[in-house]
């Protein structure tokens, strides 16, 4: 019950929010190559954000992070309305990187796509990032974060919390029928005693 008034609330605060996004000229993400979410063989050679609006090459800033932390990266170049970041890698893995631009109005725009890659392509290494020892341990941990992965892991977790707690009330209710029986049967099977001891007026009736 209160659940759908939370949700429908919060289903016309998301509504009111995305009107207002596009009532002004705030920069949108339209699309990135690699896709959010990716898992690709290859690690790419650039990854680049498209946007709505032509953006300022002055504020346009991107930074990533993969197994090994942070990436030094080059400087991102800025086409139009196409931000692109020259890539270098450490190890497989799972990478995020974080873009932040200015829109034409004024404020701020910033966001976060992840991808994994399974190998690195020579050019594409990082200096001392040749190892092979801990290639082996970042294939473990590219396992254990799932960084994108994480969200709807959640909010899977949260719908079987709800089903937990039906699961609870299933589980109370059942407990309550079998006692309901247990104490039916107590008393069918003493009433039948007392019956057959001819001794029922003392028990059933105190
Ligand atoms: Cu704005």
């Amino acid at each position: 019950m209160w659940k759908r008034i939370f949700a429908a609330a919060l289903t016309g605060l998301v509504g009111t929010l995305g009107v207002s996004t596009a009532a002004s000229a705030h920069a949108a993400l339209l699309e990135t190559s690699p896709e959010d979410g990716a898992a690709l063989d290859a690690a790419p050679e650039t990854v680049t954000f498209t946007f709505n609006e032509d953006l300022d090459p002055d504020n346009s800033q991107v930074g990533a992070s993969g197994p090994d932390g942070d990436l030094d990266l080059a400087e991102p170049s800025v086409d139009g309305n196409t931000l692109t970041q020259p890539m270098t890698y450490t190890a497989p893995g799972e990478y995020t990187v974080s873009y932040r631009v200015l829109s034409e109005d004024g404020h701020n725009v910033s966001g976060t796509i992840a991808f994994e890659a399974e190998s690195i392509p020579e050019a594409l290494r990082a200096d001392g990032g040749e190892d092979t020892e801990p290639t082996a341990e970042q294939s473990e941990t590219a396992e254990g974060p799932d960084g994108e992965a994480s969200p709807s892991e959640e909010s899977a977790s949260d719908s079987e919390g709800g089903n937990g707690m039906k699961n609870g009330l299933l589980a109370l209710l059942g407990v309550v029928v079998v006692v309901a029986i247990v104490i039916a049967f107590v008393k069918i099977v003493g009433g039948r005693k007392n019956d057959g001891g001819g001794d029922s007026g003392s028990e059933d009736s105190p």
